[in-house]
């Protein structure tokens, strides 16, 4: 997701002024007493006023650039947007610090959370040193563009582009090719690790200037609670999903030595990361076929559909749209269409990983994304969607509030919508002649399970490593080590073939050079199932929640429409409770949506020796 305001990939980087005095900061109370005595509720007022106007006309600067970035990845564009951003940034380090003057009066709870967003806005602080600074910039205009121009070059002459070895991996059954592929991505993070290091180094400093003990530990404060309390969180709702996963691990690793055989996939180890059908084994729905119950095929596949039908890109997003819109949210602009990016251009460098954008907080709403037409892909057109509508939704609250109850909601609004496209939507729509019998649910639920099951430990094991990485936990000496101890102890997943610390793993992954927090994804893995539910109660629906669709439910749009205008003004524990009545993260939606497959796979199982 790309938002306007404090949005993840505009890293922002913090420039404390000399003048001010961070929030934690105790080092000058002298002068930190002489500030609050001068200061009252009514200057804060004003200064949250002034603030918001600065902030609006800098973000729609940086928005502008950070587009242009992405669409032509080129050594000029960087420059110009690693300049922006260092612009955008200094500004609000400078409003940032000045808030803290407000520190230690008391002020209505809505000032206080605007001043408390403002200084948890940036994802990447940088500490109070002008060229510092400059070099944190650079380091991350860089690294974006080390992995947006990434290709992987065999023997120097043909070279695919992440998107050619994206479709190979999903439909290639050959060890060895998957393995070339495997390790040929892998190529080009290598040189993103020494800059990876000096930016960890800068921003931990930045952090601490701050008053975090670390960029991670700032990072975890996000969450309308204390960040150890959300770290917490995290371990309770993956200990309520894990038995489900590795119950599908086990079920998993036992087909793939079928196919493989059990030399290549032992039975009591990791599975081998490449044989999953994703360059990162984070979703495993394209390996469905290897794993299907028998009889159970719903005998239909929305890649075909889509082909039978002769969806092109634009009729993908059009049909997400009217999901959507058949919900009662208001159609997109014609300059959605006008402006978006929806396939890959051939002649440039772009930056293809799908991201949303809102560019004025206004109606400017776009995606940019390489689309290819799978059942994959049309899935996450609607989570990009999801983007969009919930940026559009809140565009009225202030600034400080234009964005998600908290980062996984964003993540989750158009997973929730995609969960609706069962075979009866598909039917309704045209793309599908005959729904399947029940009898046909297994499979479909094995499908799902695949995609989302399996991605849950990737979601949380992500940030795990940086945060061990930014705490310290993890010296660069051990980045990559590191990596493939938390991918074996959350995913069961191993290397394919020896790593060594010359690699950077990591870095392969969009969002490690990207700097985009990756927990957000774990939450909206969660929270989609609980929305799904809850949305499906309020549409009045009778059946099983795995074959509920909320198409067409005015009702169901309007509950979420009244927690997506919200965006971040409320804590998330309330907008939670707006749609499902109650505060509190919970697996059980999920658990109860996949009880029949768990049934399933434990009968499966129940010879076999799970674990790794
Ligand atoms: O990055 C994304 C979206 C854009 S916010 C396409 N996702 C994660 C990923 O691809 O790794 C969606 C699911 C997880
Ligand atoms: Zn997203």
């Amino acid at each position: 997701m790309k938002t306007k305001i404090f949005k993840p990939s505009i890293t922002a980087l913090v420039v404390a002024s000399t003048l001010m005095i961070s929030a934690c900061n105790n080092k000058d109370d002298k002068k930190t007493t002489s500030v609050i005595q001068q200061v009252t509720t009514a200057d804060a007022t004003l200064f949250l006023e002034s603030t918001e106007k600065e902030l609006v006309a800098l973000y729609l600067e940086a928005s502008r650039a950070e587009w242009i970035y992405a669409n032509f990845i080129t050594e000029d564009t960087s420059q110009l947007s690693a300049e922006v951003n260092r612009k955008m940034t200094e500004t609000v380090v400078r409003l940032a610090n000045e808030a803290t003057k407000f520190n230690k009066i008391t002020l209505d709870t809505d000032s206080r959370r605007k001043l408390d967003k403002l200084k948890l806005a940036l994802t990447l602080p940088a500490p109070q040193d002008a060229d510092k600074t400059a070099q944190l910039s650079q380091l991350v205009a860089k690294l974006g563009g080390l992995y947006g121009k990434g290709k992987y070059c065999k023997d120097g002459t043909e070279c695919l582009s992440l998107g050619d070895m994206t479709a190979k991996m999903a439909t290639s059954r050959d060890y060895d090719e998957l393995l070339d592929l495997w390790q040929g991505w892998r190529q080009i993070a290598k040189p993103m690790r020494p800059l990876y290091e000096q930016q960890v180094a800068l921003t931990n400093e930045g952090a601490k200037e701050f008053g975090y003990a670390d960029t991670g530990a700032m990072w975890r404060s996000k969450y309308d609670m204390p960040a150890d309390d959300f770290a917490k969180e995290l371990d309770r709702v993956w200990s309520q999903v894990k038995p489900l996963y590795d119950s599908l691990h086990c079920h998993v690793r036992a087909k793939l030595g079928d196919k493989y055989g059990t030399d290549k996939v032992p039975q009591n180890k990791p599975i081998p990361a490449h044989l999953l059908g994703n360059m990162w084994a984070q979703s495993w729905g394209n390996i469905y076929e290897l794993v299907a119950p028998d009889n159970a095929d719903p005998g239909y596949d929305v890649t075909k559909l889509l082909a039978k039908h002769n969806y092109d890109e634009v009729q993908m997003v059009r049909g997400a749209e009217k999901f959507f819109t058949s919900m009662g949210f208001k159609p997109l602009p014609d300059t959605f269409y006008e402006r978006s990016l929806f396939t890959k251009p051939k002649d440039r460098d772009v930056q293809c990983h799908a991201s949303a954008w809102d560019i004025d907080a206004k109606d400017d709403l776009r995606i940019k994304m390489c689309i290819q037409r799978t059942g994959e892909e049309f899935s996450v057109i609607h989570h990009e969607l999801g983007h969009n509508f919930y940026q559009r939704a809140y565009k009225d609250q202030p600034l400080y509030y234009q964005e998600s109850a908290n980062d996984g909601f964003h993540e989750a609004i158009g997973d929730t919508i995609a969960l609706s496209v069962t075979p009866g939507y598909l039917k309704e729509i045209g793309l599908l002649d005959k729904v399947p019998d029940e009898s046909k649910d297994l499979g479909l639920l094995m499908k799902m399970a695949m995609d989302k099951i399996a991605f849950i430990p990737f979601g949380l094991m992500v940030d795990q490593w940086r945060w061990q990485v930014f705490s310290g936990e993890v010296t660069p000496e051990n980045y990559n080590k590191a990596w493939w101890d938390l991918r074996q102890k959350y995913q069961g997943v191993m290397a394919p073939i020896e790593r060594t610390e010359n690699d950077f793993d990591p870095g392969a992954k969009y969002h490690v050079p990207g700097n985009t927090p990756y927990t957000r994804y774990f939450l909206a893995h969660i929270l989609q199932f609980q929305f799904h539910k809850s949305l499906c109660e309020i549409a009045g629906n009778k059946e099983a929640i795995h074959r509920c669709s909320v198409y067409n439910s005015k009702e169901a749009g309007e509950r979420l429409n009244t927690m997506l205008e919200m965006g971040s003004s409320k804590t998330w524990q309330e907008a939670l409770a707006v749609v499902t009545g109650k505060p509190e993260m919970d697996a059980s939606a999920i658990l109860e949506y996949f009880a029949p497959l768990k049934k399933y796979l434990d009968e499966q199982n129940k010879d076999r020796q799970c674990g790794w």
